[in-house]
């Protein structure tokens, strides 16, 4: 029997960007993603009475108590829902090109949130699922999805999940410029922590979020790539705009991360539906028309190597792997 499950990474085009509760993870605001079939993370977990204490292997390595500690917190959970006391082996691997630095938490956690329950008996519900994989990280809680999914904020444990918005089931695709695969210097809990705490500009991108997220929703409706592209790049822009009023002030943005935001650019000038988002780190993510993808491919290999151009089309829901 197989009990591997796996979930897809997602990107936001409407970035949750701060915590209202950080121990619960309840968000400032709802945010909005698209699930890739490019990254995902297989995991599988193991109730066992023989074992001391938890055990967390990534791509076969013991991890250290560091890397433990998201895990342990569903974990903790899934074990008091099902009322098991055994400690837990979980075996994660995680599906990303080699040397692409963009391991998420978010298909990482999604993937335990499942597999761990699956492992415990539990048959919990999609938005149980959701509630669930955000307490380890808030992003997982869209992975539980396939297509777009928006992160409602809500006001308490009970009502902060994401939900489905549409199966993405149309011309759009992602193409990853990576820049670089070292390690971030500022974690991005750390980062929007010290955002809402310290920077002024930080209220000025709450206020600009309810009329994003209508727009996107609106935009995503009518299958208008070039109007989900021009919000999500504008909702990017002001997100990271905020780390550069915090205190001490911080950017995610390399030069390289620069210059690929120009040939972005340039290649909207050539008459490409092509926009950029990017996260918490110097990789570009560009969002374009599945149908312009190799195109646009092919006119930044003059700027960047093969190997720092990935494309992902929308991916699926959380399920478990067969076979
Ligand atoms: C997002 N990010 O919406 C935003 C945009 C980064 C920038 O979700 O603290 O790893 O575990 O809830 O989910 C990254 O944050 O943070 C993230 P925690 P998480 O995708």
């Amino acid at each position: 029997m197989s009990n591997w499950v796996r979930a897809h990474t997602n990107i936001a085009l409407i970035k949750y960007w701060g915590k209202k509760d950080e121990d619960l993870i309840i968000p400032m605001n709802n945010s909005l993603s698209l699930t890739l079939d490019a990254f995902y993370t297989d995991t599988r977990v193991t109730f066992d009475d023989a074992l001391t204490a938890d055990e967390l292997y990534l791509d076969d390595m013991l991890q250290d108590f560091t890397a433990l500690k998201k895990v342990k917190t569903v974990l903790d959970l899934v074990r008091e829902k099902a009322g098991i006391r055994s400690k837990a082996k979980v075996e994660s691997y995680n599906h990303v090109p080699t040397a692409a630095g963009l391991a998420s938490s978010a298909s990482g956690l999604a993937a335990l949130a499942g597999a761990a329950s699956l492992a415990a008996g539990l048959e919990l519900s999609s938005v149980e699922l959701s509630r669930l994989a955000r307490r380890g990280s808030g992003s997982a809680s869209r992975s539980i999805y396939g297509g777009f999914a928006e992160w409602q904020k809500g006001s308490s444990d009970e009502t902060s999940f994401a939900v489905p918005v549409d199966d993405a089931d149309w011309d759009i695709g992602m193409l990853f410029i990576v820049v670089s695969d070292k390690k971030k210097d500022v974690s991005s809990r750390e980062g929007m922590s010290r955002t809402v705490r310290t920077s002024p500009f930080y209220q000025g991108w709450l206020d600009s979020l309810d009329e994003d997220l209508n727009a996107m929703k609106q935009a995503i409706k009518k299958q208008d790539i070039d109007k989900v592209g021009v919000i999500a790049e504008q909702n990017a822009l002001k997100m990271h705009a905020t780390t550069l009023g915090a205190k001490p002030p911080f950017t995610y943005w390399s030069p390289d991360s620069l210059k690929a935001m120009d040939s972005v650019r340039a290649l909207r000038e050539q008459g490409y539906s092509v926009y950029f988002t990017m996260d918490a780190g110097p990789n570009v993510k560009l969002i374009c028309r599945q149908s312009q993808l190799e195109e646009i491919r092919t006119h930044l290999l003059s700027d960047f190597t093969g190997s720092q151009l990935i494309a992902a089309r929308p991916g699926p829901a959380l399920h478990v792997v067969t076979g």
